[in-house]
């Protein structure tokens, strides 16, 4: 582990290597206790640079031989890496090391899961395999031999094409890899396992046929049926929708229980957690399903994105990770097919922004989507780089056009392919390949986003002149300051938009000066402070619709007031905006609530949420995301001073009253949609369970309300009776949302049924620990849990679901005036950071808003960070979070 004072890497201080890597050839001995790796590189001096030493990256080996051309020679260790002076301009160097994977808890490197071994090296893991220029602008050819006992390890993969396997003596067996990509040593990969694989072959476009495998342990086998269709669309999609082919032979995925993210990109070898990969009806969700499309989209399309094209530097991280995120959305938004159904995914995707990369953007690890510097690279694996990143790019493809977007796409990988590059390489290639946009106008400008930090705000001020029949926005925009940015310039910023009549009706939009109405939406630009765009032929005063589509990651500020908001609700073309009215409503609600201690709903307001339930026409997962409340970290977001407990109890009371006002609707919508028959994961009737579970969800918390025990005894029925776990979920989290007596005989019964599908039990862990707050019940229970036999700290997936959904999911069971959930908080962290520091950071990230609270949650919040941060033996990962966390 690397402890004490960790250096601060910047992005000014990159320079190009001063060594080459131009092929490997690893030689794996595996053994859990021992494992030998003979490591041959072949090494060139870059011309380019000043001769310097060479300096290997190595953490946590045992360092036994180096040869330079088949000599020994004199080296030093110093600072985790291997120093080499006086090398020839080019020379075969080989480097002998052992490890030990059964002790590598932080499941970074090679390490043991369930009796196998897996890899994972992206940021900085593969210096925790060899001794190695582990960076990823030194690119090399891998050659990889695996040797391991037979009977344990029938399975050895790497990356690339299999070209040799044979037999070895004491029931050994070997097999010989090739990787004919150069690639960065992060995206190495091994596995050596006792699996099983689905296979299918396929041709694609161009002719070429390609063999896809999913490897998985025996008894999941037929739960592979949907990350196999999921890959193989993913495939056809990326040649459809970008001309861009498999590459490869052999596609492998491999899934595995013990992995600290979602998967790994590994060049033709891509590692899975479980949860991505493992479903069927019965054990995996609606949201299960949906994950395992879009991650097995995310990793395949990193092939070209991340692995053909890769990053020159970790300050470019959203080079590939903001572009495959865009890529894999815009994969799920295409296959989910109707206008309705994109929408309802790009709500999803943007509530995930609001909820999660908002928050991140105003507090101490705000830092831009190309960051500066890092202590820790892997705390910056965020939703900043992701998300925000994702978002950057469509601001892109919104600048020059769907068409355009895909013209810059070409010249990149026209200019790139091979290459290690930066996030400014590809602006440049999106803008050059379209010269006459307002991309390529504003580039400079617009790379701005790319390097400030902060959620910007757009006000918009709308007047109308009855006279002129002119209608003019006035638009204009500022940042918050955020750490090591106090000021900020102007950003380029997309606005789409249009005008209703106060009817509903789309107005024809013809700016002052242009000869005709161009359409009823359009996209306006702000780049200025402040902006107005006049409007002509308007007879009324309209009713805009701002930022349709979220067309870009701010915070909007247009002062529409209740009467405005309903038009929207009820009549705006564009269905994200729809959805967007409500929120506002309801927000508006909350947050009147939360100031007053009490709301009260008005009928306007109710009525307008039960046209929506009712609505003859609209889709059920329209409706199911129009009726979900705003979170409660949502709501705490918009507040100077946060009282969690006030916030919960305002909004479980807006939600009774919704369940109490609407009860007739609500049972209508569970009648007609609980149905649907043999279980199929398409969105409409996944929108359908949803729709469904929400209404039974409100017609068990009225009843408990009322100790009514119709919709209880319905719900547990259905649990039982439940064809599929979206369904039986649905129905368990129905009676613990409503504190109700029968949620108890069956948690213990889903237990009983699922004791042997871990993915199963983190469910059952999860919904404990997120269970809304009732009298101080949640947190005795979690502590209860974390002594079940069940439970392990050690299992990345198990930890997110007892601790890290407790403590970052459930904030009114978290937040406790005496601070005992700070104190469990601080204790996990401190675990954790000697297990496995990379799952201690991510929940010290907890704690990021604790400035925000109000007393006496603050100050015991500020001493639970004190005391994980006054210790001696902290990773720079978790040591980063905290002291940001504590910095003024
Ligand atoms: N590239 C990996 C993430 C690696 C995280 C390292 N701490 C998965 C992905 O984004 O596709
Ligand atoms: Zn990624």
């Amino acid at each position: 582990m690397r402890e004490g004072i960790a250096p601060v890497v910047r992005r000014e201080d990159y320079t190009a290597p001063a060594w080459w890597i131009r092929s490997v050839d690893l030689c794996f001995e595996l053994d859990p206790a021992k494992t030998l790796v003979v490591n041959r590189m072949r090494i060139e001096r870059n011309a380019d640079v000043q001769p310097q030493a060479l300096r290997l990256h190595g953490e946590d080996l045992n360092l036994t031989r180096v040869l330079v051309d088949g000599q020994s020679v004199s080296f030093r260790v110093e600072n985790h890496q291997l120093v080499l002076d006086n090398l020839p301009e080019s020379f075969e160097l080989e480097v002998r090391t052992t490890c030990a994977p059964e002790k590598n808890t932080q499941l970074s490197g090679l390490y043991t899961s369930g009796g196998g071994f897996f890899t994972q090296c992206e940021a900085e893991g593969f210096r925790r395999i060899t001794y190695f220029l582990d960076r990823p602008d030194v690119m090399a050819v891998y050659t990889v031999t695996l040797r391991a006992d037979k009977a344990k390890y029938p399975v050895l993969l790497s990356n690339g094409n299999l070209v040799e396997q044979g037999e070895a003596e004491n029931g050994r067996h070997w097999a010989k890899w090739h990787d004919p990509f150069p690639k960065p040593s992060y995206l190495f990969a091994l596995v050596a396992a006792n699996l099983v694989c689905r296979e299918q072959r396929i041709r694609s476009r161009s002719g070429a046929e390609h063999l896809l495998q999913v490897f998985v342990r025996a008894g999941d086998l037929e739960k592979t049926e949907h990350a196999m269709n999921s890959l193989i669309a993913s495939v056809a999609w990326d040649e459809a929708r970008f001309k861009l082919p498999l590459d490869l032979e052999r596609f492998m995925i491999v899934a595995v229980g013990d992995f600290n993210m979602g998967a790994m990109e590994n060049k033709g070898l891509n590692i899975f957690n479980t949860k991505f990969v493992l479903a069927n009806p019965s054990t995996a969700t609606d949201s299960d399903y949906a994950g395992i499309e879009s991650v097995v989209g995310h990793e395949y399309f990193h092939n070209w994105t991340g692995n053909r094209v890769t990053c020159r530097d970790w300050f470019q991280l959203s080079l590939k990770e903001g572009l495959t995120v865009f890529r894999d959305q815009e994969f799920s938004q295409d296959l989910a097919g109707s206008p309705s159904a994109r929408a309802v995914r790009r709500i999803e995707d943007v509530r995930v922004l609001r909820q999660h990369q908002f928050p991140e953007d105003a507090g101490p690890m705000a830092h831009p989507v190309r960051p500066d510097a890092y202590v820790a690279i892997d705390n910056f694996y965020t939703t900043t780089v992701y998300e925000k990143g994702a978002e950057v790019v469509r601001m892109q493809q919104t600048l020059v056009g769907r068409a355009g977007f895909e013209r810059g796409m070409a010249l990149y990988f026209q200019r790139h392919d091979g290459q290690a590059v930066t996030c400014d390489d590809f602006v440049q290639a999106i803008a050059d390949a379209n010269p006459d946009s307002e991309l390529n106008h504003r580039l400079e400008q617009f790379k701005r986003w790319y390097a400030q930090a902060g959620t910007p705000r757009v006000q918009a001020r709308g007047q109308f002149d009855a006279e002129q029949r002119r209608y003019t926005l006035e638009l204009s925009q500022s940042c918050p300051a955020t750490p090591g940015q106090p000021q900020k310039q102007p950003f380029v910023i997309p606005v789409a938009m249009g005008l209703l009549t106060p009817e509903g009706r789309a107005l024809p939009l013809q700016l002052e000066g242009e000869d005709a109405p161009q359409g009823s939406e359009r996209v306006l630009v702000l780049h200025e402070p402040m902006q107005s765009f006049t409007f002509v032929g308007i007879d009324a005063p309209p009713v805009p619709s701002l930022l349709r589509g979220f067309s870009a990651p701010v915070v909007l500020q247009d002062g529409l007031g209740d009467a405005e908001l309903l038009v929207l609700l009820a009549h705006d073309p564009d269905p994200f905006n729809r959805w967007e009215a409500a929120q506002r409503l309801s927000l508006n609600r909350l947050l009147h609530g939360v100031q007053h201690g009490a709301v009260q709903l008005d009928a306007p307001y109710v009525d307008a949420l039960r046209a929506v339930l009712c609505h003859p026409e609209l889709d059920a997962a329209f409706k199911e995301l129009v009726l979900t409340l705003p979170g409660e970290g949502y709501v705490a977001e918009q507040l100077e001073v946060v009282d969690p407990q006030r916030i919960h109890a305002v909004r479980e009371s807006m939600r009774l009253q919704l369940a109490q006002a609407l009860h007739a609707e609500w049972i209508q919508a569970y009648e007609t949609h609980r149905d649907n028959g043999a279980y199929r994961p398409d969105p409409v009737s996944a929108g359908r369970r949803a729709l469904a579970n929400q209404a039974l969800a409100h017609l068990c918390l009225d009843a408990a309300a009322r100790h009514d025990p119709v919709w209880p005894g319905k719900a547990l029925q259905r649990f039982k009776d439940a064809g599929n776990m979206t369904d039986r979920l649905g129905a368990l989290s129905a009676l613990v949302g409503a504190h109700h007596e029968l949620a108890e005989p069956a948690l213990y019964r889903f237990h009983a049924l699922f004791k042997d599908e871990p993915l199963v039990i983190d469910k059952w862990f999860a919904l404990q620990a997120s269970a809304p707050e009732h009298e101080g019940r949640v947190f005795a229970r979690v502590k209860q849990l974390l002594t079940h036999p069940d439970f392990s700290l050690r299992n990345p997936n198990r930890a997110r679901s007892l601790v890290s959904t407790f403590c970052a999911m459930n904030p009114s069971a978290f937040h406790r005036p005496d601070g005992a959930g700070y104190a469990f908080w601080a204790e996990r962290v401190i675990e954790l950071n000697a297990i496995n520091p990379q799952i201690g950071a991510r929940l010290a990230r907890a704690m990021d808003r604790w400035r925000r609270l109000a007393e006496p949650y603050r100050a015991t919040a500020r001493e639970a960070l004190q005391r994980v941060a006054s210790r001696t033996d902290l990773s720079a990962e978790v040591r980063e979070i905290v002291s940001r966390a504590l910095e003024e």
